[in-house]
């Protein structure tokens, strides 16, 4: 495998792919690169740094106890995507608006969504988390008058290039640019992200599903069968539950080994927990560009127009076959 940075994996895919590609995309990633690098030394720390582990006092507009390492991974993402010069606007789980970075408003070509620290709760007790990042076109707005959620309500087709770094044994930047998925392991004694995945695939199929069953009673009779027929072994598989609560760690898991990732409508999320600008959407990309699928149980999730920014959705994301037999029930 070569050692080949993200940059340069950027650089050959463009010349392979957008020879008149200029080095923007590649200049706006490094700005992720650098930011995760920094959040990564942060959540490796967290248990001997008070002043990193634990909640803070507030709130987010999801209504979620924000966690100290929430806080400042919003802010370096917004620090180090602010100043790429070519992005105008950032939109953040943690924030209930989109920011805009106004000296960049007129020109600046593209719109960055992401979720900071995805499955912070789970950081006081050592389980993996991630960061998802979904990176979308926008025209340039000369008066600097154009409405700014035009550009960021926009379905997930549009998007340009997505990925997620999972925090987890190692640290891994995963991401497509709509010619596949690569993968990239942070190596820490040179602080570079070396590539470890050259073109990832999702098999066909899988032994495992993810899913918080406590929500089983709340289902849909649709996922209660789905779930059933997983268990019976009716498919010729027989499957295994592997569920740890963290949406990177468990799709990372998906895409390496095939299976099926469940979020159904429940009792207390009617219209699903996920979120879909900033987790379901670059994830649905990532899914698709490794050759599996993604859906909110009915409709193929990249197709949905968003509303508004945090909106929700079910997810159900994997392989082609357990898609494909969840497809048939919901006919
Ligand atoms: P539940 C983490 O809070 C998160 O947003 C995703 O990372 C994860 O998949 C989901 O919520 C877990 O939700 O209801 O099973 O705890």
């Amino acid at each position: 495998m070569l050692l080949q940075t993200v940059q340069q994996h950027i650089l050959e895919e463009q010349r392979r792919h957008h020879p008149q590609a200029s080095g923007e995309f590649s200049w706006l990633l490094s700005g992720i690169t650098l930011a995760t690098k920094i959040i990564a030394a942060q959540v490796r720390r967290a248990g001997i740094s008070a002043d990193v582990l634990g909640a803070t006092d507030n709130e987010n507009v999801q209504g979620e106890v924000q966690q100290k390492l929430d806080v400042i991974a919003n802010q370096v993402l917004m620090k180090f995507l602010g100043n790429r010069g070519n992005v105008a606007i950032m939109a953040s789980e943690e924030d209930d608006d989109p920011v805009v970075v106004e000296r960049d408003r007129k020109h600046g070509k593209h719109v960055v969504v992401f979720d900071p620290l995805d499955g912070s709760s789970n950081i006081d007790v050592n389980v993996s988390v991630g960061t998802i990042f979904s990176i979308l076109k926008r025209e340039p707005d000369p008066t600097g008058t154009r409405d700014i959620m035009s550009d960021v309500l926009q379905p997930g087709y549009r998007q340009i290039a997505a990925g997620y770094v999972v925090y987890g044994s190692s640290t891994m930047l995963v991401y497509t640019a709509g010619n596949g998925v690569a993968g990239f392991t942070l190596d820490p004694s040179i602080g570079a992200y070396l590539l470890s995945h050259e073109k990832i695939t999702m098999p066909e199929c899988g032994k495992q599903y993810s899913c918080n069953e406590a929500n089983y009673d709340s289902f849909p009779d649709e996922y209660k069968e789905y779930l059933s027929i997983l268990r019976s072994g009716k498919t010729g598989r027989t499957y295994s539950s592997r569920y740890i609560g963290s949406l990177v760690a468990d799709f990372h898991r998906m895409l390496l080994k095939g299976g099926v990732f469940i979020y159904p409508p429940t009792k207390s999320h009617s219209t699903g927990k996920l979120r879909l600008l900033y987790e379901a959407n670059p994830i649905a990309m990532l899914a698709e560009q490794a050759g599996g699928m993604a859906t909110d149980g009915r409709k193929r999730i990249l197709e949905i127009q968003p509303t508004t920014l945090h909106q929700r959705t079910p997810l159900v994301v994997g392989s082609r076959e357990e898609m494909a037999l969840l497809a048939k029930i919901m006919q």
